[in-house]
């Protein structure tokens, strides 16, 4: 299935008057439209290859059809996205799901269709049907040494794909913690933990950095070792600057203020980079902003702000990833929607009067400061975004675009109804 430039043309053309006459109105709205657009035309955000098919619960999993049977599969359907967005050029590889075996055809593949291979995710949350040890018990964290020499290695083979692909970074999630309490003695999980990662980070290239994420619950319920934002920044400062915390937004206690976190990290410089998503319940790998856009936005104004003091560029300096798990959704119109949402988001942030704000609150004066936010969230700046695929050769509307070319119907008449997208 190829997109051509002309569907899109053709597509464009009949959405442009409308278009048009709202992006005049959402200009006289914003005062630096021209530099919003511009940074939602930098801004990319990656896409893991386990997203592209249907994920499931343990309870089930109804495949949609057409899922991509194979990483060089993965890697066309990324580029569908990327096309009709021109905002998802990176692709976020899972090591064994996707393993890599002609590097040069695979990358020669992703280049065709303008993707640059994101992070490196490793898996010792599995049992792999070669491997010696069993991480039930963990794996980094395991008392036992030969579990946590098979998980260092596994780790260290993960980077070394990358490093053909042309990946910067090693996205480490652990499964590891306890479900009861007395199996894990902590203290002694931790230093199992630090030793394990240390390993690793050694093994890192020096432009690579390592990412680890943090969960408070899940598969393990009693603890996780990698609990939450704080115990990751204890990992990560030990280990050196080439290590950063991962935020995950469906990794956290209920109710937790995760833009401020967000803001703490980044000022820290241990900000590594993010899995959008959205949650009500626990991790539940929803579509960006489905449930709380207004939180997703007041993470972007943070983000905007951090990045801006620290003068960092928006585009490359952390890393944008999504995590998502598709039960119900097609999972491309999904990541076309998550992408929509985070790109609103970070518009909303860049138009946010900053001046009046850091003013507002210089004077204590708290209903000012709410007001500026909340006129940033309330102002609809999809106009924006859609400019910025405009310009980039991108729809106007990828949704209508996917939906009015029978993208999935295309998919299930090359690969069939039955297929399994990955090792969920
Ligand atoms: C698990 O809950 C984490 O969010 C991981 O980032 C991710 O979903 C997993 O690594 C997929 O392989
Ligand atoms: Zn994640
Ligand atoms: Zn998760
Ligand atoms: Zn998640």
């Amino acid at each position: 299935m190829i997109i051509g430039s002309n569907h899109i043309e053709s597509h464009n053309e009949g959405l442009l008057k409308k278009h048009q006459n709202k992006l005049v109105f959402t200009a006289s709205e914003i005062d630096n439209t021209e530099a919003v657009i511009q940074k939602l035309i930098d801004f990319q955000i990656a896409i893991p290859s386990w997203a592209l098919g249907t994920g499931g619960t343990r309870f089930g999993r109804f495949a949609g059809g057409g899922e991509p049977r194979s990483i060089e599969e993965k890697i066309e359907d990324v580029g569908l996205l990327h096309k009709l967005n021109n905002a998802s050029g990176a692709i976020s590889l899972h090591i064994p799901w996707d393993i890599p075996q002609d590097y040069k055809a695979i990358k020669a593949l992703a280049s065709q269709h303008n993707l640059k291979f994101d992070a490196m995710n490793s898996n010792t949350f599995q049992d792999q049907a070669d491997s010696e040890h069993t991480y039930k018990y963990g794996s980094l964290q395991n008392v036992n040494k030969a579990v946590r020499k098979q998980a260092i290695a596994h780790n260290i083979e993960v980077i070394k794909h990358g490093i053909e692909l042309g990946s910067e970074s090693l996205t480490i999630w652990l499964a590891d913690g306890s479900n009861f309490p007395g199996q894990l003695n902590f203290r002694k999980a931790y230093q199992n933990t630090l030793e394990s990662l240390e390993e690793i980070y050694d093994a890192l290239p020096s432009n690579w950095k390592l990412f680890l994420e943090y969960k408070c619950a899940e598969p393990n319920f009693y603890s996780t070792t990698v609990a939450d934002w704080g115990q990751s920044y204890s990992y990560v400062k030990k280990l050196g600057d080439k290590a950063q915390t991962l935020v995950d937004l469906g990794h956290h206690l209920p109710n937790a203020n995760i833009e401020q976190i967000v803001s703490l990290l980044l000022m820290e410089n241990k900000l590594g980079g993010f899995h959008f998503n959205d949650s009500k319940y626990g991790d539940d790998d929803l579509t960006a902003g489905a449930l709380k856009p207004y939180q997703l936005f007041l993470i972007f104004n943070e983000l905007v702000e951090g990045m801006d003091a620290r003068g960092m560029n928006h585009a490359k300096d952390l890393g944008w990833m999504i995590d998502a798990s598709h039960n119900i959704k097609d999972p491309l119109e999904d990541l076309l929607q998550s992408v929509e949402a985070i790109m609103i988001a970070y518009a909303q942030a860049l138009s946010v009067d900053r001046k009046a704000l850091e003013k507002a609150q210089e004077e204590n004066d708290v209903v000012k400061a709410q007001e500026i936010l909340q006129n940033a969230f309330r102002t609809d700046v999809r106009a924006l975004v859609a400019e910025a695929r405009l310009r980039s050769g991108a729809a106007l509307n990828p949704v209508e675009l996917y939906r009015s070319l029978a993208v999935r119907k295309n998919l299930i008449g090359e690969r069939g109804l039955k297929t399994l997208a990955t090792g969920l």
